[in-house]
């Protein structure tokens, strides 16, 4: 008789790596349960979520990669042959050295996604190899906020949301009723339902629109406008925390000065909102003992208006007094187990690499000086940012370089954890440069349409097959995960040890001393004074961040303020202009450069149960969602003379895509459509997966937009909206991978 065995481990369906116990037969998983003992979430939130139940199958899914692939024929033909890893490395190992021996190593760039996977090990690889050239979505998530935090407060807030002790809470731009795996939507409700304040600033009326005592239906991208106007409000009536702004802000009577013209009445006009309601925001924000502020994608996707939108964000918080205290929102501490820089090893990077960034000029405040600057800043109170993310290249200026060798040629890519035909900006040209390549290698669990362009495509071990350590980049003393219940399936690898393999055969062996993730994981733990086994006990380490931290009084005796230039939180920034930034956040409106046209686009307003390009092999999610949609209001959709459930096709000067039509109450004047929607039923002889038909991203550019950090615009999009003459795949061929196995 085999033994039975049970196993604790994590899914990793989301950044929440909930804790599992997996029932364990002869090295297979032939069971699965949450573990409400172990960090992090609870039962409530697995109970609630339908994504984990799918890890068991996904262990020997269909269409699972199980062993090396390498292409025969033409690029993106379908036709693989299944080589042994040691051909596989060897050969990328020699063809990336060849490339570099002619062209630098510059050559070589990596492209990332959303949070899935420890990204560090590719970094160390692409720092040690000497290439800047490290792509991804950073610009137009996360990084601005961070940016923009670190920029003003020294260092990165979250919001604090304590019910009884918050008593406004302002949702900006993020909807985590669905793009939330529920704990965080939870405690929204339960705060909201307990009798606190909630303001909600986005086009939609969204869950949590419909239950905010204020919605701001802001016309998308005008988010500046309308911070800044709450900004003149607050600041009129007189409802700022000025003991706080005498003792801790710097550049007041300029930022006042800046919003004065901006009154509500003249606000209302640009946002397409009510000047009742943005007094009414304003007081109830200002009104409390603590208000806290979360804001999301809406406004990290906004072009130009990304910095100033995010920096009117952060006035407000300061000039309210809500910085650093209960119910409001915490500076982070930094980590007591290794940095993510020391992880990353940036700081072995070669001069000759950072010679190479092509964003220096470009975005000079993500770039290497403008990170130098800013680590120099926050490490005087000891905290150092992650290097390889705040300084990674723009996607416009490397597809530029793939595509025209201007300013050098890159000539290969080494894809981790994401889907670019799907995710980055303008997939008709992401799909030219990429086709273009010498060598294009893909870590997947299954053939993308990204990964059918591929050299090789290299099987990732996932969720249960391997360890996870989650650290969000490495800027708070909070880190959790857990052990693997097997080993890998098939002939599947953790991503550390292919780059592990690639590295050692380019001549790092001495950087990667570890022989597995897992030993990673216990060496970055070790300061913190927890052994792996220790630390896999309950899964997480998450000591609670101290308030009022610029208070503490530092070796001269005089409190420690604030890691900026002043010391103080700065309105008015002295680190910005340096790095093609102002002193204050101006009105600047978001949107790409395009023609007006009759409607404005949003993409990618977050639909459960999938995420991003993910999950649409399973065939009961799609039994429940089974197409893309594009959204507008009744008005909107009675003005068009369209009807719910018609096939559309949504332009902009970028392209088209089409959807099927769906009604909700939102903004007149704007249309929502869903990303990440192909076919993963589908083969590549049906056009990459189908990701042709309903790609969002046809519809958006990766434009450098933001002056600074370079966000592009995924929303507020001049667009038209019409019906489609074709039918849509969607509704005549939905037969998913997981019912053909
Ligand atoms: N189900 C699911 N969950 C996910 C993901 C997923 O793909 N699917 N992705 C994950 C990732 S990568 C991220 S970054 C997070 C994002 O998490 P969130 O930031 O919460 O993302 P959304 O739920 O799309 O909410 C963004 C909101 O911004 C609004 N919006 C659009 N344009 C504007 C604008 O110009 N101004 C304002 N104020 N609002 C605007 C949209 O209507 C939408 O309601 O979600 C994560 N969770
Ligand atoms: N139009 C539009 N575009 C957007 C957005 C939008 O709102 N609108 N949102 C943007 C945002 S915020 C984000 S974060 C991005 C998300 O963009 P991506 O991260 O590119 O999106 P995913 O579909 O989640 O792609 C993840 C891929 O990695 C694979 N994968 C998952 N985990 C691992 C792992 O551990 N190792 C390896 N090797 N592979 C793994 C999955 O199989 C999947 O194919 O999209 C961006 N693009
Ligand atoms: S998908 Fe996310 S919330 Fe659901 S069980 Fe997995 S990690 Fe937890
Ligand atoms: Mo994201």
């Amino acid at each position: 008789m085999s033994a039975v065995e049970e196993r604790p481990s994590n899914c990793q369906y989301c950044g929440y790596d909930c804790a599992v116990i997996a029932t364990v037969e002869d090295g297979r998983v032939t069971g699965l349960r949450p573990d409400p003992a172990r960090y992090p979430y609870g039962s409530q939130v697995m109970a609630a979520c339908r994504r984990w139940p799918m890890n068991v199958a996904a262990l020997d899914a269909p269409d699972r990669v199980n062993w090396p692939l390498r292409r025969v024929g033409e690029r993106g033909s379908g036709k693989w042959e299944r080589v042994s890893w040691e051909v596989a490395l060897d050969d990328i190992a020699e063809r990336l050295a060849a490339l570099a021996a002619e062209s630098g190593p510059e050559t070589l760039a990596s492209a990332i996604g959303g949070p899935h996977a420890s990204f560090w090990p590719l970094h160390r690889f692409m720092n040690l190899f000497g290439s800047p050239n490290n792509m991804g979505i950073g610009q137009i998530c996360w990084n601005p906020r961070v940016w923009m935090d670190m920029a003003t407060f020294g260092w990165s807030v979250e919001a604090d949301i304590v019910p009884g002790l918050t008593e406004c809470l302002v949702l900006w731009g993020t909807n985590p009723a669905q793009s939330d795996n529920s704990a965080f939507w939870q405690h929204i409700r339960a705060y909201a339902a307990g009798g606190g304040a909630l303001v909600v600033v986005d086009p939609r009326r969204t869950e949590a629109a419909a239950i905010a005592d204020v919605w701001l239906p802001v016309r998308p991208g005008t988010d500046a406008v309308l911070a800044l106007g709450l900004l003149n409000v607050i600041i009129r009536e007189e409802l700022y925390d000025a003991s706080f702004v005498d003792a801790w802000c710097s550049g007041f009577d300029e930022l006042a000065r800046a919003v004065a013209p901006l009154a509500p009445e003249a606000v209302a006009v640009t946002c397409g909102v009510s000047a009742d309601d943005i007094r009414r925001a304003a007081r109830l924000f200002s009104g409390g003992r603590a208000s806290a502020l979360v804001s999301g994608r809406g406004i990290d996707q906004i072009g130009a208006a990304v910095a100033p939108t995010h920096r009117a964000l952060c006035c407000l918080r300061a000039i309210t007094g809500n910085v650093d205290k209960p119910g409001a929102c915490v500076l982070a501490e930094a980590p007591d187990f290794v940095s993510e820089l020391a992880m990353e090893m940036s700081d072995a990077m070669p001069a000759s690499c950072r010679a190479a960034a092509l964003s220096s000029y470009r975005t000079p405040l993500q770039s290497y000086a403008g990170y130098d600057a800013l680590r120099a800043l926050t490490e005087r109170l000891g905290r150092t940012p992650p290097m390889r993310y705040l300084t990674s290249a723009h996607p416009d200026l490397v597809l530029r370089a793939m595509e025209e060798g201007r300013p050098y040629p890159i000539r290969a890519l080494v894809v981790q954890a994401t889907n670019p035909l799907l995710t980055y900006g303008d997939t008709a040209r992401v799909q030219r440069a990429l086709a273009a390549l010498d060598l294009l290698v893909v870590l997947e669990y299954r053939l993308t349409p990204t990964a059918q362009l591929a050299d090789y495509v290299l099987p990732i071990a996932g969720a249960l097959e391997r360890p996870v350590l989650q650290v969000h980049g490495g800027i708070a003393n909070a880190a959790y995960g857990g052990p693997a219940a097997v080993a890998p399936y098939y002939e599947r690898r953790c991503d550390y040890d292919v780059f592990r393999e690639l590295g050692r055969r380019l001549g790092q062996a001495e950087f990667w001393p570890e022989e597995t993730l897992e030993d990673a994981f216990a060496s970055q733990l070790l300061p913190a004074g927890l052994s792996w086994e220790e630390f896999c006990i309950e899964g997480t380490y998450w000591p609670r961040p101290a308030y009022a931290k610029h208070e503490a009084l530092g070796a001269d005796g005089r409190p420690v303020g604030f890691a900026t230039t002043t010391g103080r939180i700065e309105l008015a920034s002295e680190f910005l202009p340096f790095h093609g930034g102002s002193r204050l956040p101006e009105p600047v409106l978001g949107g790409p450069k395009a023609p007006r046209r009759s409607l404005t686009l949003i993409t990618g307003a977050r639909r459960q149960p999938y995420n991003a390009s993910m999950y649409f092999e399973n065939s009961r999610f799609r039994d429940g969602a089974a197409a893309p949609e594009a959204t507008v209001s009744p008005a909107c959709a009675e003005a068009l003379g369209l009807r719910e459930g018609d096939a559309v096709e949504v332009v902009t000067d970028a392209g088209v895509a089409r959807f099927v039509l769906a009604v909700a109450a939102m903004r007149d004047d704007v249309v929502s459509v869903d990303y990440g929607w192909w076919h993963p039923e589908w083969g590549a002889d049906e056009r990459l997966g189908g990701m042709d038909e309903s790609n969002a991203n046809h519809l958006t550019r990766c434009e450098v937009g933001e002056p600074m950090i370079g966000s592009w615009s995924y929303n507020a999009i001049p667009c038209d909206l019409r019906l489609s003459e074709e039918p849509l795949s969607w509704v005549s061929k939905n037969d998913c991978v997981s019912k053909k196995g």
